[in-house]
């Protein structure tokens, strides 16, 4: 790991007569053969601009101020104009910069502003990348300041990079530059997890299993014994999980990320999961077990959500996987006997363990990103203006609003939406999350407060569980077209593979080594060969290598 860069302590202001007044971009060409961002990170200092004024991370963030024009997206409330909504005025009235606005459908975003975007047809300043750019055609089209060679100007950035290595990696392009500012998911909460009928699981005398053998006990007994008191020992449905659920729900206790199917091993060897010989099989073997005894239905391939949240409406259901938001949103609320408590609830619990420690799979946390257009007359505003967007400061009104009309705060620190702000088409239209427009975070904290008690703290419990999922890793032109080339055929050839395999349609002692072969055969090495080389620029951005 780096030394920690301190970019926001005013020892490192040089004088203004060092630079002579020109622009602040560092001089970092030539030198691939080290990490550019670290290195930039490691040198960023706050220096004055031409008008001698020292931006700082807070607002103003010039002494003139100033106009820059923006190329974003629409709001996805239909009646809501994002531009005028108070918290998105507040941050540029904060800045002391007035915006100028191209906003364009939000449904249609990726449609309309690509174009207009690859053929240089937009003046703006700062734009808004319709799909992250993922193969980084943008990038290589040099209509994007590397902003990393701006950090003089960024100190938010730059010291949230610093707090965010496994972003800061991604974030990372092929030539070691990084060009955009994003938005932020909710990563590491309210992610998909195993929940129980707790009222099932107390009636039974157990509490949550945490490994696959306790947890087919418990199926067992769900199964053979009458939960939902009707009289009728037969009606009960031991687990409602969709197909798209299992591999989260066990893959995990056999060591294996089914979700994104690739993983790297501690010496960073990347492999793909449902080509794993040993452990797949150990895994299609459980599943197939559960089948054959009644515990997975024969229909599971066909079950949905709607299906689920009408078993459990009718207590006829004990175990479910799904995103945590359905807990207390979806399944417990539909619950009979469901009075607000936990006791009466479908709560959430810990992952399964096999031979491995189980864990469940986050989600990647880069959102909607913005980027410096290089045609800007006015870089080094635009770069300022973004970093002081991404700000906590401004993070806290997009997450929160102002205080006094959206927010109150307690007594004891903690806050409260106002009546007003409880109104969601009220608080759409003053601006919350305003995603479309700025690098905004999703909170945590305002979701805890949408969700019952007990789910927001059954919610921080589970967190340590999270595993960080395959990373997002920029491609080369030549890596998409190898992985859009041969991955949509292996995903099929897997995904119809494991449900013969788990209905014993497929027979995993004579015909799992020839699905192995079929996945060669469909140049699995060649998409591994890409991943092994994007996992590398990955583990050299994060400082790993
Ligand atoms: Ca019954």
């Amino acid at each position: 790991m780096k030394r920690r860069v301190l970019p926001l302590a005013m020892a490192f202001v040089m004088s203004v007569g060092l630079l002579g007044g020109c622009s602040g971009q560092k001089e970092t060409e030539g030198l691939n053969d080290t990490n550019l961002v670290d290195r930039a990170i490691e040198n960023a200092s706050l220096i004055e601009d031409a008008s001698g004024f020292t931006y700082t991370g807070e607002g103003p963030i010039s002494l003139e101020g100033g106009t820059l024009k923006l190329l974003a997206q629409k709001s996805n409330y239909p009646n809501v104009d994002i531009t005028r909504a108070p918290i998105v005025l507040k941050v540029f009235e904060e800045a002391g910069v007035t915006p100028l606005w191209d906003v364009l459908d939000y449904n249609e975003y990726e449609a309309l502003a690509g174009p207009v975007i690859s053929s240089g047809a937009t003046d703006a300043d700062i734009i808004k990348i319709p799909d992250n750019d993922p193969n980084q055609i943008y990038i290589k089209s040099g209509l994007f300041v590397p902003l990393d060679q701006f950090f003089d100007y960024m100190p938010n950035f730059v010291a949230w990079l610093v707090e965010h290595p496994v972003e800061k990696a991604e974030l990372t392009a092929e030539d070691g530059h990084i060009y955009y500012v994003p938005g932020l998911n909710v990563a590491d909460d309210y992610q998909p997890c195993l929940m129980y009928n707790r009222v099932w699981l107390d009636k039974a005398g157990k509490s949550a299993p945490d490994n696959l053998d306790d947890f087919v006990e418990l199926l067992r007994y769900f199964r053979d014994n009458d939960m939902n008191g009707n009289g009728d020992a037969t009606d009960e449905i031991p687990m409602s999980v969709a197909a798209e659920f299992l591999p989260y729900m066990f893959g995990p206790a056999f060591g294996l990320d089914l979700v994104s199917g690739f993983q790297a091993d501690d010496e960073g060897n990347v492999s793909y999961a449902y080509a794993d010989a040993e452990n797949y099989k150990k895994y299609l073997q459980f599943l197939n077990g559960l089948y054959e005894e009644g515990l997975l239905e024969t229909d599971f391939a066909k079950l949905d959500r709607d299906t689920i949240i009408d078993r459990i409406s009718k207590d006829l259901t004990g175990v479910a996987f799904d995103f945590s938001w359905a807990m207390s949103m979806m399944y417990s609320n539909v619950l009979p006997y469901y009075d607000g408590t936990e006791e009466t609830a479908f709560v959430g619990a810990a992952p399964l363990s096999g031979d491995s420690t189980g864990f469940y799979v986050g989600r990647n946390s880069l959102a909607g990103m913005f980027g410096v257009s290089t045609k800007s007359s006015q870089i080094e505003l635009a770069v300022k203006f973004l970093d002081y967007a991404m700000s906590a400061h401004c993070q806290d009104y997009y997450q929160w609003g102002i205080e006094g009309e959206s927010y109150t705060v307690n007594a004891d620190g903690s806050r409260a939406y106002t009546e007003q702000g409880n109104d969601n088409d009220w608080l759409q239209a003053f601006g919350i999350n305003p995603a479309f427009v700025l690098p905004a975070a999703q909170s945590v904290e305002a979701t805890d407060i949408l969700v019952a008690d007990w789910h927001a703290r059954i919610n921080k419990e589970l967190r340590r569980y999270i595993r960080h999922p395959w990373p997002e890793i920029y491609a080369t032109s030549k890596e998409s077209d190898t992985v859009n080339l041969y991955l949509p055929d292996i995903q099929a050839k897997t995904g119809e593979c494991s449900g013969l395999f788990i209905t014993g349609q497929l027979n995993l002692d004579s015909d799992f080594d020839n699905y192995i072969a079929e996945l060669d055969a469909l140049n699995l090495s060649e998409v591994l060969e890409v991943r092994q080389t994007q996992y590398g620029r990955y583990l050299k951005a994060l400082g790993a290598e």
